[in-house]
């Protein structure tokens, strides 16, 4: 890896692994939620057609579980880079909470929506949501009884593809931390960097389905990981 100094224009990817030091679950960890719960059944659009009560009762719960967590030091961290680093810097997530942004970070790209956003399938207008959907309580704008966690599921397009294939295109280092690298288009990031001449870090705590793509992998706790990554950066 060349000297961190180096870098001027860095994308972050994040994913559930650095939300868990917070005590939320992830996906693929033993009873992690699709342990819990069939993909199918709550993270897709038939899903959702088949029983939204389920998929409403879902979201509601992890939304109201959002309340119950704080961010841990790996989220603190990354805001401290984005205040202190004077590049470029894109922070995507893949995670729906919104510990990012209590963590201190300003600016988040959420490519698979928030848990704390509606989306009103009649007017397709979102709105601010910190309550629950299985209530089917009515659009705040349009009125009708017609919400839906503003969430991207299986079989749905990310959020501002072009903007993060853009910045991939640009950058001279991509950072992924705590994904699995099971789930397109985000598990493709690292080699849209690579075949842009960027620097690949993984921080994770084991081996990811991608590791082999990256530069430079450390395993560990996020929580300890990025603060040594972000304090080594601002250093040099
Ligand atoms: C799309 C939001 C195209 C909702 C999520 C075959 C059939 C059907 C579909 C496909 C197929 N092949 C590919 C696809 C596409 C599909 C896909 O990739 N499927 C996979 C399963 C094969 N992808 C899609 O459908 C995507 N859309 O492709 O659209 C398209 C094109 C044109 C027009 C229309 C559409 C949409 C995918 C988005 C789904 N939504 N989340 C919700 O949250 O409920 S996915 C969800 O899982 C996450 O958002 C994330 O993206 C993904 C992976 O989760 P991770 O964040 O990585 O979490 P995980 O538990 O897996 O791993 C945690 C990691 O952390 C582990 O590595 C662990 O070691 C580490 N860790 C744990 N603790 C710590 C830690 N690390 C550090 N410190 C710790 N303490």
């Amino acid at each position: 890896m060349v000297p961190m100094a180096e870098f001027k224009r860095i994308v972050i990817l994040t994913g559930a692994g650095i939300s868990a030091e917070s005590g939320i679950d992830t996906f693929r960890s033993a009873g992690g939620l699709w342990e819990q719960h069939k993909v199918e059944d709550v993270a897709t659009p038939e899903g959702f057609a088949r029983d939204p009560d389920l998929v409403l009762g879902f979201y509601d719960m992890r939304r109201a579980a959002l309340a119950k967590v704080e961010p841990n030091p790996a989220h603190v961290a990354l805001a401290r880079l984005e205040a202190e680093f004077s590049g470029q810097l894109l922070l995507v997530t893949q995670n729906v909470d919104d510990l990012h942004e209590r963590g201190g970070s300003k600016q988040v790209l959420h490519m698979h929506g928030e848990l704390k956003s509606a989306l009103c399938t009649s007017c397709e207008m979102r709105s601010e949501w910190n309550a629950t959907m299985s209530d089917r309580p009515s659009c705040p704008i349009c009125k009708a009884s017609a919400l839906r966690p503003d969430v991207v599921w299986f079989g749905e397009m990310p959020y501002q593809m072009e903007r993060i294939y853009v910045a991939l295109a640009e950058c001279d280092l991509f950072v992924s931390i705590g994904t699995s690298g099971a789930v397109y288009p985000a598990a493709g990031f690292v080699q849209e960097a690579r075949s842009a001449g960027a620097a690949t870090l993984e921080l994770n705590l084991e081996p990811s389905e991608g590791s082999h793509f990256f530069s430079e992998s450390r395993h560990g706790k996020a929580s300890k990981l990025v603060p040594e990554w972000v304090a080594q950066l601002l250093a040099e």
